[in-house]
This record gives C-alpha cells, sequence and structure tokens, in this order.
C-alpha cells in the first residue's frame, strides 16, 4: 500500500547545537539527510477526565497494518546506516563472542535417581540439560533446546520433574513469547519421544505434578482470536480471564480439567504449587504485580480432582505477600510480608486456624529473598545486605544452625536443595567472578568448591568493584556499584554506562555481565549500577513503596542524581554518559531524557513502557497498576502525565543520542511503546543533534529466551552506536 499521500516528509532545519554539547565524533548525522517519514495524524485525540491527549502515531499501535511493517523497515535501515559509521564494530563484536565463549554451569539437583544441570559451552545458542547417574557419572544430554530450531530461538521457559523422577515436562517458548506450550517426556535412558499431547496457550505458568504421576496443573489464558503459529506473541490483545487447569497425561487438553477461574475478576491471575507431601494444591491468586495475594488449598488427597473444587481460604483479602516454603502434615509455612516488609517466615495450621500465622523467623534488617527446604526440617534463608547475598541455615522450628560461609559482596544467583536430601548447592557470582558452584555440608556446615567458571583472558585483578552511597535529591542514600579497571584516573575522561530499573519491588543485584566487561576492557569505559528507589533492596516500605504510583518522580530522581554522583566523582562527563535500562528500566531511561537531557550523552532503552497512559490496555499491561495507577482514574492519569515519556518529549532542550530497542514477539512490553516514543521523537526534536533511532529485533521478546547470536548482536549494535555518537576509541 502506498502511502506517501499521507505521510509528511520531515526535513531538518538548521540544526541547533548546544554549547555545552560539542560533537566529540565526526558528527554521526553529518550526511544523515532525514528520518524516514512519518505519518502524523493529528486528528486523533481524546479527551480524558478533561486532560485533551493526542495521539497522533495510534496507527502504530496495529502491528499488523502494511504501513506499521513498512515504519518498521524503515527505521531498521535508517538505524543501520547510523551504526555502519563505526569504524571499530566488527572488532567489538568479534571480541564479544571470545568473551560469551566460556563454559557455564548451573547448580546440579537431583530428580529420582539421577543428577541434573544445565550448560552452556559457550556459544551454543541455548544451554543444554545433561543428566548423570552420580556427580562423578558421565554426564550425558537429557534435553537439548537447540534441536529444536535452526536459529536457537525456541527455547526452554520452565520445566518440572515428576515426584519419582520418571516423566519431565518442560514449557517452551517460541521468539521469546510469553504463551508456552507444555510438553512431556520419560526421563528413562533410551526413551524417545513424547508421552504426552502438548499443552498450548499456557502463560506465566508454573507445572505441577500431583504425585500420582497422572498429570499436572498449570496456569493459562484464552486463545487470542485470530493468532496462531508463529504469530503468537506479536499480537496485543489484553490477557485476562486466566485459568487454572489440571492436565492429565495422555488425554487431549480439550479434556483438561477447570480448577479455577472468576469471571468476575477477570484480571486475576492464579498460580499454583502441590504441596511437598503431594497431599495439597495451594492456590495464590494476585490481582497486579503488587506483593499481595490470597491463598487457597484443596486437599487433593480427600477429594481427588474434579472440576471447579471448593477450596479452603488461607488469606481472603489482598494484604501482603505469602509465598508456599513447605508443610508438615497440617501446618504449612510460609514466608511473607505480614507484620514484615522485609519478609519473614510464618506457620499457619489448617486445622487450627484460630491460632493464625505464627512467627518462626523474625524479620531481619535484611531482606529475605529466597528460602528452601532441607534434611526435613531445615530452612535455607538468602538475605540481600546492600545489595550482596548472605545466607543461614535454619531449623522448622526457627532456631539459627548456622551462618553460610558465603564470600563476601556476592550473590547467591541459584539454589538446589530438596526436602529429602542433605545435598545443598548454591551458584555465587559477582560482577567479576563469572560463578563458583558451592556445595554445603548441612551436617558438618563445611563449604566445598564444587566448580569453578574460568573465563580465559579475563583477568579479575585488573578490575575493581565499589560501592558507594549517594544522596538522591531528597537527601535518601541510594547504593551503587561502580565497576571499572583499577587506579583510573577520575579526571572525567572516561565513559561510563549507567545501569538501572527501579521498580516492581525488583533488586537489581551484581551479575558477570561480558558485555559490560567489554565496555570496560576494550572502551575504557565504567559501569555504575544504581539501585534506585521503586526495587526490592530494602523491602517494601523503604524502597519499593517510596518508588511507585505518586512517588514515582523519586525513579527518576535518584537515576539522575547517580548521574551526578558519577559526573562530580570524575568518572565520566555528562556528554559521555550512556543510560540504560530495560522494560520498567526502559521507562526510566525515556522519562530521563526528557527531564534532564542534558545530564547524558546516550540513552539506551530497551523493551520500555513509553505510554504510560495505555499501557493498561495491552497483553498483561493491567497487572502494573501497581506501580503506575490506573490511567482510566483521573487523579493517576494525571500524576502519570507528569512522567510518561510519550507525552513529555520536550522541544526546549536538546536529546541525547537515544536509541529504542524492541523486538517483535515481546507480548510483556508490546512495541507499540517504543515505536510512539520514536516517532514523536523524531518528529518533535527532528534537529536534535545527535541521532534519535530504534532497533527492532525479530524473533525475538522481552529478553528471555534470546539466543546467544541474538545477545551478541544486540549488545554490537547498542554499543557501535554508543561509539559512534560518543567517538569512542577500541582499544586492543
Ligand atoms: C509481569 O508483568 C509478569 C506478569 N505476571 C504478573 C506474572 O503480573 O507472571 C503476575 C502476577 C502474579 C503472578 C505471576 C505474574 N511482570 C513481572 C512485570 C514486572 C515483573 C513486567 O514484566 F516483575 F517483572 N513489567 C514489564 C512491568 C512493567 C514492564
Amino acid at each position: 500500500m502506498i502511502l506517501s499521500r499521507l505521510v509528511r516528509r520531515i526535513k531538518p532545519t538548521a540544526a541547533f547545537i548546544c554549547p555545552k554539547r560539542p560533537f566529540l565524533f565526526p558528527p554521526v548525522r553529518s550526511n544523515m539527510s532525514e528520518y524516514p517519514a512519518i505519518r502524523r495524524d493529528e486528528s486523533v485525540t481524546e479527551s480524558l477526565h478533561g486532560n485533551i491527549i493526542k495521539d497522533p502515531y495510534r496507527w502504530l499501535e496495529d502491528p499488523d497494518a502494511p504501513e506499521t511493517v513498512e515504519f518498521v523497515n524503515n527505521q531498521n535501515t535508517f538505524f543501520q546506516s547510523i551504526i555502519a559509521k563505526n569504524t571499530w564494530k566488527e572488532t567489538f563484536r568479534e571480541r564479544l563472542t571470545k568473551m560469551f565463549n566460556y563454559e557455564r554451569f548451573g547448580c546440579p539437583f537431583k530428580r529420582g535417581d539421577s543428577y541434573y544441570y544445565f550448560h552452556n559451552s559457550g556459544l551454543q545458542a541455548q544451554s543444554v540439560l545433561y543428566k548423570q547417574d552420580s556427580l562423578t557419572g558421565e554426564p550425558k544430554v537429557f534435553f537439548d533446546p537447540n534441536t529444536l530450531s535452526e536459529d536457537g530461538t525456541v527455547s526452554l521457559n520452565t520445566y518440572s520433574f515428576s515426584e519419582s523422577g520418571d516423566l519431565f515436562a518442560y514449557a517452551l517458548s517460541a521468539s521469546g513469547s510469553d504463551w508456552v506450550t507444555i510438553h512431556v517426556k520419560s526421563t528413562k535412558d533410551g526413551a524417545t519421544g513424547e508421552v504426552d499431547d502438548p499443552v498450548h496457550w499456557a502463560k506465566f505458568t508454573s507445572i505441577e505434578w500431583t504425585h500420582d504421576e497422572k498429570g499436572y496443573f498449570y496456569t493459562s489464558y484464552p486463545k487470542p482470536e485470530n493468532v496462531s503459529g508463529d504469530k503468537a506473541g506479536t499480537e496485543t490483545n489484553q490477557n485476562t480471564n486466566a485459568a487454572l487447569y489440571y492436565h492429565r497425561i495422555g488425554k487431549p487438553q480439550s479434556e483438561d480439567v477447570l480448577i479455577w477461574k472468576d469471571p468476575e475478576h477477570p484480571q486475576y491471575m492464579p498460580g499454583s504449587v502441590v504441596s511437598d507431601d503431594g497431599k495439597y494444591l495451594i492456590v495464590s491468586i494476585s490481582e497486579s504485580c503488587d506483593p499481595a495475594n490470597l491463598v487457597y488449598y484443596f486437599d487433593l488427597e480427600a477429594n481427588g480432582i474434579n472440576e471447579r473444587p471448593q477450596f479452603v481460604a488461607v488469606k481472603d483479602k489482598f494484604e501482603y505477600s505469602y509465598s508456599y516454603i513447605t508443610n508438615e502434615g497440617s501446618v504449612f509455612y510460609f514466608t511473607t510480608t505480614d507484620g514484615a516488609p522485609k519478609r519473614r517466615v510464618v506457620k499457619y495450621d489448617i486445622n487450627n486456624t484460630e491460632a493464625g500465622f505464627i512467627e518462626v523467623v523474625p524479620e531481619r534488617d535484611d531482606l529475605l529473598e529466597d528460602v528452601s527446604v532441607i534434611d526435613h526440617n531445615k530452612l535455607v534463608l538468602i538475605y540481600l545486605q546492600d545489595v550482596k547475598s548472605v545466607g543461614y541455615l535454619y531449623s522448622l522450628e526457627g532456631s539459627q544452625l548456622a551462618k553460610l560461609p558465603l564470600p563476601v559482596g556476592v550473590i547467591v544467583s541459584s539454589l538446589s536443595s530438596k526436602k529429602k536430601s542433605k545435598e545443598l548447592f548454591y551458584s555465587v557470582i559477582s560482577f567479576l567472578s563469572p560463578g563458583v558452584i558451592y556445595r554445603y555440608d548441612v551436617d558438618t556446615l563445611e563449604q566445598t568448591v564444587f566448580r569453578q567458571v574460568h573465563l580465559e583472558g579475563f583477568d579479575d585483578s585488573q578490575f575493581e568493584t565499589k560501592q558507594v552511597f549517594y544522596p538522591s535529591k531528597d537527601g535518601t542514600k541510594i547504593p551503587m556499584f561502580i565497576i571499572s579497571r583499577k587506579g583510573i584516573a577520575l579526571d572525567g575522561s572516561h565513559p561510563a554506562l549507567l545501569y538501572g530499573y527501579g521498580g516492581f519491588n525488583i533488586s537489581v543485584t551484581p551479575t558477570f555481565n561480558v558485555t559490560w566487561l567489554t565496555f570496560i576492557q576494550n572502551l575504557g569505559g565504567v559501569v555504575a549500577v544504581a539501585n534506585i528507589r521503586g526495587g526490592g533492596e530494602y523491602g517494601e516500605e523503604k524502597w519499593y513503596n517510596q518508588g511507585k504510583l505518586f512517588k514515582k518522580q523519586n525513579c527518576f530522581d535518584d537515576f539522575q542524581h547517580a548521574a551526578k554522583h558519577l559526573v562530580s566523582g570524575g568518572y565520566t562527563t555528562s556528554s559521555k554518559l550512556i543510560i540504560n535500562g530495560g522494560s520498567n528500566g526502559g521507562l526510566l531511561i525515556g522519562a530521563c531524557v526528557n527531564q534532564a537531557p542534558e545530564l547524558f550523552g546516550v540513552g539506551i532503552a530497551d523493551v520500555g513502557v513509553m505510554d504510560v497512559v495505555r499501557f493498561h490496555k495491552f497483553t498483561i499491561g493491567h497487572a502494573w497498576v501497581s506501580d503506575y495507577g490506573n490511567p482510566d482514574k483521573k487523579e493517576d492519569l494525571e500524576y502519570i502525565l507528569s512522567y510518561s515519556p510519550l507525552h513529555n518529549v520536550q522541544s526546549t532542550k536538546p536529546y541525547p543520542a537515544v536509541l529504542l530497542c524492541t523486538s517483535d514477539h515481546d507480548d510483556r512490553v508490546v512495541p507499540l511503546h517504543s515505536y510512539k516514543l520514536i516517532a514523536e521523537l523524531q518528529h518533535t526534536a527532528r534537529n536534535n543533534p545527535q541521532p534519535l533511532c530504534i532497533r527492532i529485533e525479530t524473533k525475538a521478546g522481552h529478553g528471555a529466551g534470546m539466543s546467544t547470536k541474538q545477545r551478541i548482536d544486540a549488545a554490537t549494535d547498542k554499543f557501535a552506536f554508543a561509539g559512534a555518537v560518543l567517538g569512542l576509541e577500541w582499544r586492543a
């Protein structure tokens, strides 16, 4: 379809040049005549609670319209033309490919009589699940997702072994979509093929086997109309009316038993867990991403599995979060925020409900992040203390048995233990350590190294990590990690990358990131990770609640003050500062480049929520009212309008270079958010001295499940962009 008649060509006039921001590089836009034309439809306006809201790019909300397809192609071509000016792009790709090429291991875990672990030889698209008879036995490939697609874009989303370990149920995602299809195979040596027909249209699900191994519980959403095959995940339809089903192995999905559904509350999201003893089904209902849920149980042993069974309530009000740990007969153990914003462990006797929730492990000064059961009656508790892990071994009665001898300043990235076993493994990482897996003996309380990951050509002694606590606008001390080469001059000469998230009670913990290390090693960079409010770092009250709803601006202030701290500390200068975040962190970048463009040289927003007036209308967006409020309410909408990236694009101050990244199968934060924002930026700031671009990935989603090649390509393009804009030089 030819739309040129409707398309207004955007011609740049004399570029305005900010005196504070001289070109550092042969300006990347020097021979760039114009942005791709984008039709602007001024007729789309609506009045919401008396606020006139323009939406001239509403048409970009239809991903299948030929005009949108053309927009995507044009923008990708334009972006490639910008980064083509980078002279070391291929060198970066080669170096990053080498950095990715190291052997990675997951924690071993026992199911049935066998051990399993995930392994990636380095550049494999997806990690492979290995099986061995004993920890020293010969490992054999058990499940290799790389065989499921040519390009490695089919990924394992979740999995679950039956109680005996004989059956393996696994959920596959295609192209990074949140939609998954659940399959089952036998774990017997030599068994081939699937033992069951796949179950389709599962989403945000766990797989919970009944102990008789006849089937499993899962969460699904109604299949969106007119979507099938490769297209699943490109649609934007709202996900409501989730249901919990029981699938019987060998039966078609059409015969699955409906366990829970609440048509009166289409936004409720059910999750389930089968108790450790197999007797109960515990159902947790959330109404949004708010950490508050309802809890019900159902006695599987006494009643069997029938359509819509009669559940018994443990908690029937949305007040706090409760998460099942284990049960001893009728006594259930939960972690909860009830009476403890940093979480504590409580027990609840279903045969003595009068007693209510009884404290087992009180709240500490640190955030309780993870709990698992071991050796029948012990708990492993992992806490976050100033954004580093500490761990304890407790008895189920609530007495401390030991403190885990973890190295200082690391993060426990995964934990494997079982109630009926004494074996505990945990894997620890840090910004400068790719991972050590420890084994811990709950009898002798000894910790030994089980496996250590090495990365050839990476000498951690050349680097350092500092943690600083800088004051934000209102004086709150915000933790920030700064990673650099050792002993760099603090003379403002370095490019820096500042990363943040700031929302949804999610803590940003240290990770081993080879892309960041390449930036430090080969581009002379400094990486900073700011643990801004809105995250979970210091619990609900002190951190999460201080950066959501009507306090969302605190996130942006914290981040902008992080930038100021890096500049005043001599780590970098504003014109050399790259800011980056994804998802809710993409919103952070969008809001910050609008509010304080002078603080940054480059803004890279991955898969961001950019239209905060309409986020709730697409896929699972309605669940984010926990953080953004409900745009259908006047008061909430008016606060949203103060920061929503799409609604605050300005023309008074020049923008840094901006790159928005999104993907065609992102059904978490649908790509239209980024499409509409880039269109608005390229229109309103069309004469900006620095480029305003978008990169749209194909066959990828919100980030999970991306192949290693997709990750390398995306990182290469982003740094090629930042490098071209900032005039960074490659150092071998
Ligand atoms: C989600 O949207 C995940 C969807 N989801 C829920 C679940 O909302 O899987 C939910 C509630 C209760 C049980 C299970 C689920 N999330 C998860 C948010 C933040 C998250 C997200 O992806 F914590 F990561 N966002 C994208 C928020 C804004 C941008």
